[in-house]
């Protein structure tokens, strides 16, 4: 709604926060350590489904404390947070009723995703869910569908898709909006009049909801816009780790711009390799979103205690001294 985006566009700044059980192993399987994305580490390190879906029976964050994270946002100037529900690997942090593959099923028990939520809606930072269509644990699953019963499969995952993003908007009234992701696989692509059908139930259930556009997507990987060029959903989710050279470059759509610490690592690596971002170049990087009418969403990967890395207090301080002079 007009509101909503109307409040949106005054956020500036936002937290990211990636966490799952990818941050168990924060970037290294035996004794290797994988310097790429750490929350890819099952798929770029070839472990077997099996091995890695049993990290759930050792998901136990003992220094998890959402309202700790909600200070550091707030510290920062954050004014919204974007939270992983489900990355890639299919866990879910809040239980589920619609797969074993939850946090209820860990040794932690409790619901991660109410904590977060409570913690943030407390400190006045608005929450916004991110999900991950693509699902590795899900049996119905598919990248593409190729046969019938590839098909017969994926329907199934539609309904379970649908069964979570109502349960997700219904379990947590508050939230703002969604943050989709894994949506680019050939299976999705074909699901257009499915996912019209469930935007406008999602919308249903809870007016004013904001909806990424990666919602939807092209076979092209360029999946923001119609073929009629218009964006699809509220706001363009389409600057990952990069920011527009100029303003005439988001064609006067609503976006915002995700941006990792080091080059291309969201879940925790231990390693955190590569150039690593300086305060004052989040905070230009800030600055330059902001004044082309973006948002800019800093990640953040805690590790899998659930303690933030004190790397990323720092950081988040320093952008926050700046944020204070000049709101
Ligand atoms: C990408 C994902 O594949 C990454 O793991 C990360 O979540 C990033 C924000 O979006 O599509």
């Amino acid at each position: 709604s007009d509101a909503a985006m109307e409040k949106w566009r005054g956020y500036g700044l936002g937290q990211f926060i990636h966490w799952g059980l990818y941050a168990i192993p924060g970037g290294a399987w035996n004794g290797k350590q994988y310097n790429g994305a750490a929350e890819w580490i099952r798929s770029w390190n070839g472990i077997p489904k099996s091995t890695y879906d049993s990290l759930n029976y050792s998901f136990n964050p003992t220094a998890f404390d959402a309202k700790a994270w909600a200070k550091t946002a707030r510290q920062m100037g954050a004014k919204y947070v974007t939270f992983t529900t489900k990355h890639h690997d299919g866990f879910c942090l809040w239980p589920s009723k619609y797969t074993k593959y939850t946090v209820k099923n860990s040794p932690y028990k409790k619901d991660i995703v109410k904590a977060v939520v409570d913690a943030y809606d407390q400190e006045g930072i608005d929450v916004i869910l991110y999900f991950s269509v693509m699902d590795w644990n899900h049996p119905d699953w598919r990248y593409d569908l190729k046969t019938k019963e590839d098909s017969i499969a994926f329907e199934r995952f539609k309904k379970f898709t649908r069964n979570q993003l109502i349960e997700l908007l219904t379990n947590y009234p508050t939230v703002k909006g969604l943050w989709f992701d894994g949506t680019w696989d050939k299976s999705w692509v074909k699901q257009a009049a499915f996912a019209d059908e469930l935007e406008t139930e999602m919308r249903k259930l809870r007016p004013g909801l904001i909806i990424g556009s990666r919602f939807r997507a092209d076979e092209n990987g360029k999946r923001h816009f119609d073929s009629n060029g218009v964006l699809m959903g509220d706001y363009e989710q389409g600057w990952e780790r990069k920011i527009p050279a100029k303003i005439e470059d988001v064609h006067g759509n609503d976006w915002d711009c995700v941006m990792t610490v080091p080059e291309n690592q969201w879940g925790y690596n231990a390693a955190w390799n590569g150039h690593i971002k300086t305060g004052n170049e989040l905070i230009e990087m800030t600055a330059r979103c902001v004044s082309m009418g973006g948002n800019f969403v800093l990640n953040f990967g805690p590790k899998g205690d659930g303690s933030i890395r004190q790397e990323e207090i720092k950081l988040a301080t320093e952008i926050g001294d700046w944020m204070k002079i000049n709101q």
